[in-house]
């Protein structure tokens, strides 16, 4: 065991000192950065994401593992089951290792200042990727790339007022929240919430925290059911609470898409499938795809380059009747 232990601590010695090699030989690549590229010269990216919680997260994982290997950059990815403290010692791992960029995917959106300081001070850029956070400093991070999540929580809300225009009886809505403190849970929220303020017909009689899992979003649907006389509707902050929400309401024994209509965000596959089928009414798409643009943007931040503030992914909004003919043409 001990030379096991010594062995591996002179590897990783080896490892460094290449490293500190390299930044002196190769300056070029990593100019804004600490580090200045790994052993063959290449930008070497510290991506800390959430976790793995849904499909939206499994494909964006995908994308920006293809995408680092396709630009030829060379990614240190870390994974922090969807918690806050996970992320901030990821963040310090990759300080300490001297990583050229830091990207990360913020599980929620207060309490970064500090590490996002530590960062900053060591010379390395940060990208925000997918979700925001609070900190009022905006030097602390160079670009956020991501969705709109306030304009999807609009997007739910214009379906649903559109749906229910001309009729006058109460409509009784649900609400599985996303991960609580997280920007696209708390975007979603507000985003709905503005659109139906202005009909009083339109009634949120509960909502909760599904934390973006099919388990939880099943979990809390049942206690939904039996608390709640009559759900009309149901909006799932994302598609796998609305996935792990039909199977409550099949087993309570309702049709869903039918008994209660169904808004969700993300458009993963498995919700497509489940539009087809009837069972979900409408989907705002949310994309996962931004491991090229992620990239793109590492290399100018590691090229010491300006790039823009916010840089927004391209979305639709799809209804049942176009779910059929969409299917196909899903990436993720
Ligand atoms: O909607 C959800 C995931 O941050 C946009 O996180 C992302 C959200 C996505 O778990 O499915």
């Amino acid at each position: 065991m001990a030379r096991r232990a010594a062995i591996a601590v002179s590897i990783a010695l080896i490892a460094s000192s290449a490293l500190t090699a390299c930044s002196t030989e190769n300056p070029a690549s990593g100019s804004a950065g600490a580090g200045g590229g790994d052993s063959d010269g290449k930008i070497v990216l510290g991506f800390a994401q959430v976790g793995a919680e849904s499909g939206w997260r499994t494909a964006n994982t995908k994308s920006v593992q293809e995408a680092a290997k396709k630009a030829g950059i060379t990614l240190k990815f870390s994974d922090a089951q969807q918690k806050q403290e996970n992320q901030i010692k990821a963040i310090r791992t990759f300080i300490q290792q001297k990583v050229d960029v830091i990207a990360f995917s913020p599980v929620v959106e207060s309490g970064w200042d500090t590490v996002l300081k530590e960062a900053k001070d060591a010379g390395i850029p940060v990208i925000l990727t997918d979700r925001a956070v609070d900190s009022k400093d905006t030097s602390l991070y160079k670009s956020f790339l991501g969705s709109d999540f306030v304009k999807e929580g609009k997007s739910a809300g214009e379906w649903l007022t559109a749906e229910y225009e001309g009729k006058d009886a109460p409509v009784n809505i649900v609400e599985l929240q996303g991960t609580t403190g997280s920007a696209p849970a708390n975007d979603r929220k507000a985003g709905f919430a503005d659109v139906i303020k202005g009909d009083d017909k339109f009634k949120i009689t509960a909502s909760q925290t599904g934390d973006f899992t099919r388990a939880k979003g099943k979990e809390v649907m049942q206690a939904f059911l039996k608390s709640q006389k009559d759900i009309d509707v149901l909006y799932a902050h994302n598609d796998d609470m609305a996935l792990g929400a039909i199977q409550a309401i099949e087993e309570a024994g309702k049709k869903p898409g039918t008994d209660i209509k169904i808004i969700s965000v993300d458009g993963i596959k498995d919700a497509f499938v489940a539009m087809a089928a009837g069972k979900i009414n409408v989907v705002v798409e949310c994309n996962p795809l931004l491991g090229d643009q992620l990239m793109e943007l590492t290399k100018k931040v590691a090229a010491g380059e300006s790039v823009p503030a916010r840089v927004e992914t391209e979305e639709g909004v799809f209804p049942q009747d176009k779910a059929e003919a969409a299917l196909p043409t899903r990436k993720y």
